[in-house]
């Protein structure tokens, strides 16, 4: 996992290139070359691998996610939206770079990172290409993330859709799973995978991103800055709608478990320790 990271890295620094002018240029890499998990791209890359597939074809594709992972990060921490003044342990882009360069970093990766699956996919079929940039399009605007951000800001003011068990899980699927399927489908169009095991993955992905809502949602009760490197205890003092706030502690635990013993059975034939780990990380430190 470690040398995942670490290759991860590497190809982010490398990829975006500074030049005039640079205040956007290092706005950009600000927030996206400070210590995240990389757990996108990372899985982006285990898929591919697993199902039989260069991982070098797929760098620039898991790099992608990872630049649209850190765009919603930027936005989200933005005065108008969570307004977050820490991410990644470090102050947030807004507090560094201000508030209209923030945006434009944002919008910068957001955009640059289907321009780098077009460049550098050179061994990816057009046909694959066009498949991972659909798949980017759609995950990330009004049918994926964007609406899952918007049903939060939403459901803060106290205007629900739905039943609040609705809307919450409407938020987790849009908001932080959808990332996870995005990175894991990926993957599988890069290994050229049928349509079946797509969906396969598709469900892990799923399953694995509302038990990682549930943890970070958990983790804001009982974590601190320095584990985390953001703002914590925000969730209850604003009296935001999270899988705590709804069911409690105890039954957020039991409904994460749940979800991760799903997870394994469903990636559990593909013996990958690298999922294992991320799995078994996020496991040991709940059961703490
Ligand atoms: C796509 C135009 C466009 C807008 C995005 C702002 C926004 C709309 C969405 C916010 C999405 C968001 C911030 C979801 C939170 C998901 C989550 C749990 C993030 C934390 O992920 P980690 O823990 O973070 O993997 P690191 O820093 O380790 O990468």
């Amino acid at each position: 996992m470690k040398e995942l990271i670490k290759l991860v890295d590497r190809k982010l620094d490398e990829y975006i290139e500074v030049c005039y002018p640079e205040d956007i240029f290092n706005a950009m890499k600000y927030t996206l070359m400070l210590p995240g998990k990389r757990l996108r791209p990372v899985m982006c890359i285990e898929t591919a691998r697993l199902l039989g597939c260069d991982i070098n074809k797929v760098l620039p594709s898991a790099c992608a996610i990872e630049m649209l992972h850190v765009q919603s990060l930027i936005h989200d921490d933005l005065p108008c939206m969570d307004n977050d003044d820490f991410r990644r342990g470090k102050p947030s882009n807004h507090k560094v770079f201000g508030e209209a360069n923030a945006v434009l970093a944002g919008d910068a990766l957001l955009t640059f990172a289907p321009q780098l699956i077009i460049e550098k996919s050179t061994d990816l079929s057009s046909e694959q290409i066009v498949r991972i940039l659909h798949e980017y399009t759609k995950f990330a605007g009004a049918y994926g993330l964007i609406a899952g951000q918007v049903v939060d800001i939403e459901s803060e003011k106290g205007n629900f859709g739905m039943t609040p068990q609705e809307t919450l899980g409407f938020i987790h699927l849009n908001k932080t799973a959808v990332l996870f399927k995005l990175a894991v489908r990926v993957g599988a169009i890069a290994a050229g995978a049928s349509d079946k095991t797509i969906e396969e993955f598709d469900l892990f992905a799923t399953k694995f991103g509302l038990a990682f809502q549930i943890y970070d949602d958990i983790m804001d009760e009982i974590s601190t800055f320095e584990e985390m490197g953001k703002t914590m205890g925000k969730d209850k003092a604003s009296g935001k709608l999270t899988y705590v706030s709804l069911f409690g502690l105890k039954e957020a635990k039991d409904k994460f478990n749940k979800l991760i013993q799903e997870c394994y059975g469903i990636i559990g034939k593909y013996n990958s320790h690298i999922f294992n780990e991320i799995l078994g990380k996020l496991q040991s430190r709940i059961a703490e």
